[in-house]
C-alpha cells in the first residue's frame, strides 16, 4: 500500500513501494552540483588570482552590500553580548559552557594521553620503545581554521557556539568566522556567540567568496588549514572544490530527523519532533518509522493540528509535502533495520527499552534516546556539536568535535643495535620493489663503527 495521507506519504513493508522508497531515502545525499558549479568555479578562480578587490566585488554582486573592512579583529563581541537581554545573554553563555565541557571529554577521552617530548616537555600523544626503536604519535592541533555560518534566513547563533568551540577545545590558534554581517543590532546574537567561542576574527562575506578568501589567502585574509560549517549549495560546491588546498568537514545537506516510534510513543510529542526540523527549510527530511498503524494516524493528525499554529507553518509544510515519509513496518528488528538503511542526521527512539534497540542501529549522526529527549535540546544546549553529517553521509562521517580540528604526526627513532637488526629486512623488501637506493641508506648507516660513531 503507498497512500498520500493527510501529512506524511505512508509506505508499507512488503511492497515494491518500500524497497523503492528505502532505496530512494538512502540515495537522498546524492547532491547535483551543476548549477552552481560553473558560478562557483569562476568565483574562486578570481579570488585566487586576484584577492581582495574581487571579494569585495562578490559580496557587492551577491550580497548587496558594501562592508567596511572585509576582516575584523576587533569585533567588539564582549559589547555585543552586554547589549543582549539578559536572558539571551544567560542562555548562550549556558549553551557555550556545556558545549565546552562535553568537546574536553571529548578531548581528554580521545586526546588526553601525554608524554615528554625531549625527556622534559609535555605533548599529547602516546610514545613506547620497542627493541630498540622509539614509536610515537604527536597530536597536534591546527593552527587557522575558518568557520562558516550562513546568515539570511539560517542566521543560527547557537551553530557558531556549535563550530567553534569544538575548536577552541583542540586548541586552535586562530578561529575565523565567516559570515555576512547585517551592520545593525541584529548582529549582536553572532557576534556574542563568537566572542564565547574564542573567535579570533570574523571575515565578513558569505558564499563562495567567503570560502575562496579562506581556502586561497589574500592580502587581509590569511589561508586556513581546514573549513568547517554548514552553508547554501554555492557554499557546498566551493568546499568541495577546494579541499586539497585546505581540508574540509563533511559537506552538509538539509536537515533530517528520523523518529522511530511504538505504541509507547505520543503523537503529540512525534509530530513536534518532525515539525522541528521540517521547519528549518523547504529541503529538510522527516521520517517516521513505526510499527504501529493507529500511532502513525494519530501523528498525521497531530501534524495538521500543530501546523495550524505554527510561525514557519509554509516552510514545515514545503518539508513534508517534498520528504515528510513514514514507514510502517512489523515488528523492532525490522525498525532498527529500516532505520539503519536510512542513516539519519538526527535518530529519535520514542520506543521501550530504547538503548536495547540502539544497539542494533549502526547509522546516526546523534541518537536522542526516550520520548523525554526533544532533539532540539541537542541542538542547543545537550553539548554535543549539532554540525552532523546529513545524507546518509554519517555511514562514514561524525558530528563535528575536537578530531576535527587535530593532526597528528608519527615519531620513529632507531638506535645503532635496532637499526644493524632491521638491516637484512628492509634491505630485501626495498629490494623486492627495486629501490635500491632505499636498501643503501640504511646500509650506509650500519658500516661497524670507527671510534665513537656508534652513539645514537
Ligand atoms: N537542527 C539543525 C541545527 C539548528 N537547529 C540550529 C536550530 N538551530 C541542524 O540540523
Ligand atoms: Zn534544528
Amino acid at each position: 500500500m503507498s497512500a498520500r495521507r493527510s501529512m506524511l506519504l505512508t509506505i508499507s513493508a512488503g511492497t515494491d513501494a518500500f524497497v523503492d522508497a528505502l532505496a530512494r531515502a538512502s540515495r537522498r545525499g546524492e547532491a547535483d552540483f551543476s548549477k552552481a558549479e560553473p558560478v562557483v568555479r569562476e568565483i574562486l578562480d578570481h579570488v585566487r588570482h586576484e584577492g581582495d578587490a574581487t571579494v569585495l566585488h562578490y559580496i557587492e554582486k551577491f550580497e548587496r552590500r558594501a562592508p567596511r573592512s572585509l576582516l575584523l579583529r576587533d569585533y567588539g563581541g564582549a559589547e555585543a553580548l552586554a547589549r543582549l537581554p539578559a536572558e539571551a545573554r544567560n542562555a548562550l553563555e549556558y549553551a557555550a559552557a556545556r558545549i565546552r565541557r562535553f568537546h574536553e571529554h571529548e578531548r581528554q577521552a580521545m586526546f588526553g594521553a601525554t608524554f615528554l617530548l625531549d625527556g622534559k616537555t609535555s605533548v599529547q600523544g602516546f610514545h613506547y620503545e620497542e627493541g630498540g626503536i622509539g614509536l610515537g604519535l604527536r597530536v597536534r592541533p591546527l593552527r587557522r581554521v575558518g568557520v562558516y555560518a550562513p546568515g539570511g534566513k539560517a542566521r543560527y547563533p547557537s551553530s557558531v557556539l556549535m563550530s567553534a568551540i569544538p575548536a577552541q577545545v583542540a586548541g586552535v590558534d586562530e578561529i575565523v568566522l565567516a559570515t555576512p554581517l547585517a551592520g545593525d543590532a541584529t548582529d549582536d546574537a553572532v557576534l556574542a556567540a563568537a566572542h564565547l567561542a574564542g573567535v579570533t576574527a570574523i571575515l565578513d562575506a558569505g558564499g563562495a567568496q567567503a570560502i575562496a578568501a579562506l581556502a586561497y589567502g589574500t592580502k587581509t585574509v590569511a589561508q586556513v588549514d581546514k573549513i568547517v560549517g554548514p552553508g547554501n549549495a554555492y557554499v557546498a560546491c566551493a568546499k568541495r572544490l577546494v579541499y586539497g588546498a585546505v581540508s574540509i568537514d563533511s559537506i552538509a545537506g538539509p536537515s533530517e530527523i528520523l523518529v522511530v516510534a511504538d505504541e509507547t510513543a505520543d503523537p503529540a510529542v512525534v509530530a513536534a519532533d518532525l515539525l522541528s526540523q521540517a521547519e528549518h527549510d523547504e529541503d529538510a527530511y522527516c521520517f517516521l518509522v513505526t510499527n504501529r498503524a493507529d500511532l502513525l494516524e494519530a501523528v498525521q493528525r497531530e501534524l495538521a493540528t500543530q501546523l495550524e499554529s505554527l510561525p514557519r507553518a509554509a516552510i514545515a509544510r514545503e518539508a513534508l509535502k517534498h520528504h515528510g515519509q513514514a514507514f510502517l513496518v512489523a515488528d523492532r528488528k525490522a525498525m532498527a533495520e529500516t532505520a539503519d538503511m536510512i542513516a539519519a542526521e538526527h535518530l529519535s527512539l520514542q520506543v521501550d527499552a530504547p538503548e536495547t534497540l540502539l544497539v542494533s542501529i549502526r547509522n546516526a549522526g546523534a541518537a536522542f534516546v526516550g520520548r523525554l529527549t526533544p532533539e532540539a535540546a541537542g541542538d542547543y544546549v545537550a553539548g554535543p556539536s549539532h554540525v552532523l553529517p546529513t545524507g546518509g553521509v554519517v555511514r562514514f562521517g561524525s558530528p563535528l568535535g575536537v578530531h576535527d580540528f587535530v593532526a597528528r604526526t608519527s615519531l620513529i627513532r632507531y638506535s645503532a643495535d635496532a637499526l644493524r637488526g632491521e638491516e637484512r629486512t628492509i634491505c630485501a623488501l626495498a629490494r623486492l620493489e627495486g629501490l635500491e637506493a632505499h636498501a643503501r641508506a640504511v646500509s650506509v648507516r650500519c658500516v661497524v663503527p670507527r671510534s665513537g660513531a656508534d652513539k645514537p
